[in-house]
């Protein structure tokens, strides 16, 4: 399988996120992407390529402009203000607040196109950022082009990002940039998989009320898990997206009997639906040693995982996402491309 990976996610190198009452290290940290690089090549999964530039118009299709404005400035706005260090939000808009207005300060505006304390903004940032969805355009192109399946190494990951606000450490949604992409090239119906730990609520909230994309996720129950404010079993889409979303939600503890059988109805789903293109928004945090997650997966788990996806005998893109268990990182994910390869 061709992976595709850039070094410019270096750029997005954060120092801390609020957390628990507390400012911490970031969970999300460049050492991830580099273990999981290093992985694909022991394990020799294929060649690996650099992204091509796209420019701004597929992250157009589907961010709102003013937010992609805010992100590429934000650094040297929060800078301006005599501060040099990580940019973070700390008030926001909530039920009955002026969510129309937009405020003119940065420390403002940082509130109002976020929905978490824990993404900070750094020099590197929209570098990185812009790179990221780069890889995952590049993958989308050779699949769209006829590759059976692609592994874009996306860092920062993407699938907390919605249309005009970012959080969850993510910024821009590579895996829903992916999918309108593969739409825009002629595939009529797109299906987004979203296995990691975390709800994908800015990918399910940018297609929610479209019968085009398709979007199940498996994650923690929003009762116990953030992002908590999303990830129901009742979402199913609205207007013409009535149907066209599945949420599997599971409680803290959950190991991979039970995540499996999850993931057989989110495929049944899948199959049902008839897609022509797969996008696999491919989170490793399930896995039972994640720092910030509740699951119980194993390290062999994850070439399970992989087979299971390649019976849908769909063109697939694989797009990085979450997993915090840095050293075994590389091992859980590349063993999902490898379960992938070995039933293709
Ligand atoms: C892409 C992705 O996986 N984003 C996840 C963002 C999670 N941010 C909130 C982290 C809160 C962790 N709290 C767990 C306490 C254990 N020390
Ligand atoms: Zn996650």
């Amino acid at each position: 399988m061709l992976t595709v990976y850039s070094d410019d996610h270096r750029l997005h190198d954060g120092k801390v996120e609020f957390e628990g009452g507390k400012l911490v290290p970031c969970y999300e940290m460049p050492r991830r992407a580099d273990l999981v690089l290093a992985r694909t090549r022991e394990q020799a999964i294929g060649e690996v390529i650099e992204p091509e530039d796209f420019g701004l118009a597929p992250i157009l299709r589907v961010h709102e402009a003013g937010f992609v404005e805010f992100l590429k400035g934000a650094w040297d706005r929060w800078i301006a203000t005599g501060r040099d260090f990580d940019a973070l939000p700390f008030a926001w808009a909530v039920r009955g607040m002026r969510a129309d207005r937009i405020p003119e300060s940065i420390d403002g505006q940082l509130g109002y196109y976020s929905f978490d304390a824990g993404t900070p903004i750094t020099a590197g940032t929209w570098q990185a950022v812009a790179s990221s969805v780069n890889v995952a355009l590049t993958g989308q192109r050779r699949v769209a082009a006829g590759a059976r399946a692609v592994f874009s190494l996306c860092r920062p990951p993407g699938h907390h990002a919605a249309a005009g606000y970012y959080g969850g450490y993510c910024f821009l949604n590579n895996a829903a940039i992916a999918a309108q992409a593969f739409r825009d090239g002629g595939a009529e119906r797109v299906a987004i998989l979203d296995v990691d730990y975390h709800h994908g609520n800015g990918t399910q909230s940018i297609f929610y009320d479209r019968g085009d994309v398709f979007f199940a996720s498996l994650h923690g129950h929003p009762l116990d898990e953030y992002p908590f404010f999303l990830g129901y079993e009742d979402e199913t889409g609205q207007g013409a997206g009535e149907g066209c979303n599945a949420n599997f939600p599971l409680r803290w503890g959950t190991g991979f009997e039970l995540w499996s059988e999850a993931l057989d109805a989110a495929c049944r789903r899948i199959a049902a639906y008839g897609a022509d293109a797969l996008v696999v928004s491919l989170g490793v945090d399930t896995y039972k040693d994640d720092p910030i997650s509740r699951f119980r997966l194993e390290q062999a788990d994850y070439p399970v995982i992989g087979r299971r996806i390649a019976g849908l005998g769909l063109p697939t893109l694989f797009v990085m996402e979450g997993g915090y268990a840095v050293e075994e990182i590389g091992i859980n994910a590349v063993g999902v491309l490898s379960g992938f390869e070995a039933a293709a």
